[in-house]
């Protein structure tokens, strides 16, 4: 599929889209999250693909939502499209997704970073909310993601005054898995996404549910999801084969049953 905004490469079990609108910074329209949105329906569906990355360009991740788009947007208007609903597709991705962020990384980039799985940032990475300074709010799930990854005083901080955060400072807070030089973060992205996709992809996936119940329910009950999810995966074949290749000192042979 041909798509305007973003371009979409594989690179063996590896789904990589990078987001395309140079010159407004990825600016995320319509269009745009349209896109993205439809490449990750495609890597979803496709039983090749074990795990998706999602980057910018070296200066920006996205810097926010396209503020051009918006300005003129009523409030019926907002409220009739359910304005920002769509990109809660990426959060519901059931095959894990890595951001890999250089540069501008704000507003709707940072809350579609975010809903990835695990982000991965360049030294120059620069996180932030800045749409108090519009005269707005986040709407793209920034005031709920925020405080649950970098806690309340840290996300209170950056959506109160709109200040950006780097990304030293976004690895001290948790907001990002790990920092790594700019020229590395493309090449280090896939090896995290390789790495993850060598796995058996159901047991990922199962994982990956499990992981994100926790941020939906309360403890006792996660922790009942969970075993009942371990449970199962006695009922697979590619736990019959780790423990196996464990037990026989080789390499596990997964093929996602
Ligand atoms: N939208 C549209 N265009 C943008 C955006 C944006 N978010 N960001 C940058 N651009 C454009 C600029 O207008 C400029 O275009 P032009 O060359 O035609 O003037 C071009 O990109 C380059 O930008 P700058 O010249 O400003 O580049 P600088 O390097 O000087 O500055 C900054 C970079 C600091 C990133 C600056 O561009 C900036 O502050 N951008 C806006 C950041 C921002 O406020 N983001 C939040 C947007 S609001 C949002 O994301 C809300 C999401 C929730 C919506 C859901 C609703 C329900």
């Amino acid at each position: 599929m041909a798509y305007q905004t973003i371009t979409t490469e594989t690179r063996g079990p590896i789904g990589l889209i990078t987001l395309n609108r140079p010159k407004v910074l990825n600016a995320l329209n319509t269009e745009l999250i349209g896109e993205l949105c439809a490449a990750v329906d495609g890597y979803e569906a496709d039983p090749k693909i074990g795990c998706m990355v999602i980057t910018g360009s070296d200066k920006a991740f996205a810097a926010g939502a396209d503020i051009k788009e918006m300005s003129d947007l009523t409030y019926i208007e907002a409220f009739s499209q359910n304005f920002g609903a769509t990109l809660e597709r990426i959060g519901k991705a059931r095959k894990p997704i890595v951001a890999a962020v250089a540069g501008y990384c704000l507003g709707g980039g940072a809350e579609l970073a975010m809903q990835c799985d695990i982000i991965i940032a360049a030294e120059t990475a620069k996180f932030g909310q800045p749409e108090i300074t519009l005269g707005i709010m986040p709407g793209m799930g920034g005031t709920q993601r925020l405080p649950r990854a970098i806690g309340k005083a840290k996300a209170m901080d950056m959506i109160l005054t709109g200040r950006m955060m780097d990304a030293a400072e976004a690895d001290s807070s948790g907001l990002v898995s790990r920092v790594v030089p700019a020229g590395d973060l493309l090449e280090e992205a896939i090896k995290v996404a390789e790495k993850i996709a060598d796995h058996s992809l159901p047991i990922v996936m199962l994982a990956k549910e499990s992981v994100n119940r926790s941020f939906e329910t309360t403890l006792s009950e996660g922790v009942q999801v969970e075993r009942r999810l371990f449970h199962s995966m006695f009922a697979t074949g590619d736990q019959k084969e780790g423990m196996a290749a464990f037990l026989a000192k080789r390499s596990p042979q997964f093929r996602n049953r």
